[in-house]
């Protein structure tokens, strides 16, 4: 008979098959399990689709009676655009619920464990909950600062370089190491570039995946003067959606070329260090974005490091030497004095991507 650790390992599993279809919401697997049988496993596909328990207990029908429910996330207390699971699980005369990690969401945060254990039902927490908490990474920080999660993602050299002393970036990394950032692309509900990217390298920033229809994220522009070309890729809206935030000194006129070609511009105050990015990240959210991929170049990178919105790194390296005095480093102007002074991370994992290695990373907390 397998273990309870392995049920929830199944439901992670499960879960984890819908990352990037579900936003806003949280990715959820449950898992009902009665004398060692399976009979029912259920995963939320998408927003406004019912919910991971709801699909198990469909699949298991009278089954569920007595038996065991696994689910990655406590079951929902309240009437979101689907019913609360946990009038459910209590009906369904299930015996014992094992939950891997509460729900962030003030709407539940512990309300649907309570109304379980009122019901006079056996409830687990804590089950694999730090794998739990990764997956759903993005949500939780939704859920507790209202903001989008924010992911640098960048592709440098073993001596970290991005470029070359002439700018020349094209590619640093293998093509399954850019193929793996397409994936990404994929999941993620929007991507940032600055103007400098724009400007250097005219990039489409959409998804291209060779097997399969990848969703494009909308297009962020950094861009405070307003100084995109007319005829930019990331102007072609027919393609995928485009963001571009400048100063409120922009006039208008300016703005209505934009607007006339579908594009949206937001309008942010700037500080002594550039656009509001804290301003920015608010309206985005408003805007439906969950989480947005910081792909360059240098100086956004820095100024969102310095403004301590990085959330997690996606660093990859390339088995190269560029070795100038003169080539791009990552964070360009961020230039602290003192080892004191350096931000601290921590390395959460790392794994080869054909010739090259893909660190991912977390700021380091307190
Ligand atoms: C669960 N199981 O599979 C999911 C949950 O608008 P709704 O009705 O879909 O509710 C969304 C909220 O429900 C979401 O913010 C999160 O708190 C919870 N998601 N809960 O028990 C699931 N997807
Ligand atoms: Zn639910």
């Amino acid at each position: 008979m397998k273990t309870d650790y392995e049920y929830m390992q199944l439901a992670l599993d499960l879960a984890a098959s819908a990352k990037g279809n579900t936003n806003p919401n949280p990715v959820v697997g449950a898992v009902l399990v009665k004398d060692g049988v399976i009979v029912g496993t259920g995963l939320h596909r998408k927003a406004g689709e019912p919910h991971a328990e709801v699909h198990a207990f469909r699949m298991a029908g009278e089954h569920a009676k007595d038996a065991t429910l696994y689910v990655t996330l406590e079951p929902c207390s309240h009437y979101g655009k689907t019913p609360p699971c946990a009038k459910l699980v209590k009906e369904s005369e299930v015996s014992r619920v094992v939950v891997a990690t509460t729900d962030p969401n003030p709407n539940v945060a512990g309300r649907g464990i309570n109304m379980l254990r009122e019901a006079g039902i056996e409830v687990e927490v804590g089950l694999l909950e730090k794998e739990a908490r990764k997956l759903n990474e993005r949500f939780i920080h939704n859920m507790l600062t209202s903001k989008p999660f924010v992911i640098s993602k960048f592709a440098m050299t073993l001596d970290g370089k991005i470029a070359t002393r002439n700018g020349q970036s094209k590619w640093i990394t293998s093509e399954e190491a850019r193929l793996q950032v397409h994936e990404l692309r994929h999941e993620v509900d929007a991507i940032l570039v600055g103007i400098g990217t724009v400007l250097a390298d005219n990039p489409s920033l959409t998804t291209r995946l060779p097997h399969r229809n990848g969703k494009n994220p909308i297009r962020i522009i950094l861009d405070s003067e307003l100084k995109t070309p007319l005829n930019a890729n990331v102007t072609d809206t027919s393609e995928a959606p485009t963001i571009i935030v400048c100063s409120t000194n922009v006039d208008e006129a300016k703005k209505s070329q934009f607007l006339e070609k579908g594009v949206k511009i937001l309008s942010i105050e700037k500080n002594t260090d550039g656009l509001k990015l804290d301003d920015m990240l608010d309206e985005l959210y408003k805007l439906g974005i969950t989480d947005v991929l910081v792909e360059g170049g240098a100086e956004v990178n820095a100024s969102f490091l310095r403004a301590g919105f990085i959330n997690k790194f996606l660093v990859y390296i390339a088995p190269k030497i560029l070795g100038g005095r003169n080539s791009k480093t990552p964070f360009t102007g961020l230039d602290v004095d003192t080892m004191d002074a350096a931000l601290q991370l921590e390395f959460d994992s790392f794994e080869m991507v054909g010739p090259d290695i893909c660190i991912t990373a977390y700021p380091k907390l307190g």
